[in-house]
């Protein structure tokens, strides 16, 4: 079972015959990579994330991610009212801007309501497990990107980082969360599969799923690889977050390489860069 290429997203086609970028933005006080620039004494500075997703646009981003819970390594959870208040808005906003807006939550409601503004994609680092997600997915007709984290909170996933077989256990878990979503009326040619890199992993694992991503890839869905300024990438190069742009293109190729279609970045216009070489290298037999 081979993937169609196109994707429908709410309005928007998204063309997976090549790899595409899907820029992050972070709508959270702590969000590591930003320093909390999008918020000055406690408010949200919308011109900020507007100027920031314009940027990434701009830059060839075919997806923003949206996402207002922090979901690092032992973070702790936010309320649903303070999700809707940070992402409501943005998704309002840079809705305008012409790309597939993804909401980055595993909340039903803010779902239901991201979904009536017309985001195109749900990406659910939960896999749809929270109650009520399956239905409300369902009823969208939206993609999903399902992605696998052992347990069901960032708070404790790290606590139980332990497998027989990493690739194995993750393909099996994701399989399952694919299972449970075409019973609840979701098509098949709408999920994305993702292994979720730094999610309840040490690095040797994160590291065996890079490597053997052909393996998911091999189960007919798009796969989504999420490695960006992650701590594996620090843990590899002893370099702090700001210094993984390296380390985090270097990640994205070897994923697209083995077949990911979806590379979930900060760093859009160099990761774009990168892989114009590398599908310009793919595509020799096709014109000269
Ligand atoms: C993902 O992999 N990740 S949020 C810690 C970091 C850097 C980045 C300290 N949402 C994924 O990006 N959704 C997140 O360094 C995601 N796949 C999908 N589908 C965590 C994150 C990060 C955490």
């Amino acid at each position: 079972m081979v993937h169609n290429s196109v994707l429908q997203c709410g309005d928007h086609p998204l063309d997976l015959s090549e790899p595409v970028v899907m820029g992050i933005l972070n709508i959270t006080p702590d969000s590591f990579s930003d320093g909390g620039q999008f918020y000055q004494q406690d408010r949200l500075v919308y011109d900020t994330i507007l100027r920031k997703a314009e940027q990434m646009v701009a830059d060839g981003a075919s997806i923003l991610d949206i996402g207002g819970e922090s979901t690092r390594p032992g973070a702790l959870p936010v309320s649903i009212d303070q999700e809707m208040d940070r992402v409501l808005p943005v998704i309002e906003k840079v809705r305008e801007l012409g790309v597939v807006i993804s909401l980055d939550s595993s909340e039903p409601k803010v779902m239901q309501e991201a979904i009536e503004l017309g985001v195109g994609l749900i990406n659910d680092v939960r896999a749809l497990r929270r109650e009520g997600a399956l239905e409300i997915v369902s009823a969208s007709g939206l993609p999903v990107c399902l992605m696998h984290m052992q347990g069901d909170s960032p708070l404790t996933m790290q606590k139980q980082a332990q497998y027989h077989s990493v690739i194995d256990e993750v393909a099996d878990f994701l399989e399952y969360q694919v299972e449970r979503c075409s019973n609840a009326g979701i098509k098949q040619s709408n999920i994305i599969l993702d292994p979720g890199f730094g999610f309840g992993k040490t690095l040797r694992h994160n590291l065996t799923l890079l490597n053997r991503l052909d393996q998911l890839v091999a189960l007919g869905y798009p796969v989504l690889s999420g490695t960006s300024r992650k701590s594996m990438l620090g843990q590899i190069t002893e370099r702090g977050t700001d210094q993984r742009l390296a380390s985090s293109l270097s990640s994205a190729i070897i994923a697209a390489q083995k077949g990911a279609r979806i590379l979930r970045v900060h760093d859009v216009a160099e990761t774009v860069d990168a892989l114009k070489v590398l599908t310009a290298t793919c595509n020799e037999n096709w014109e000269s």
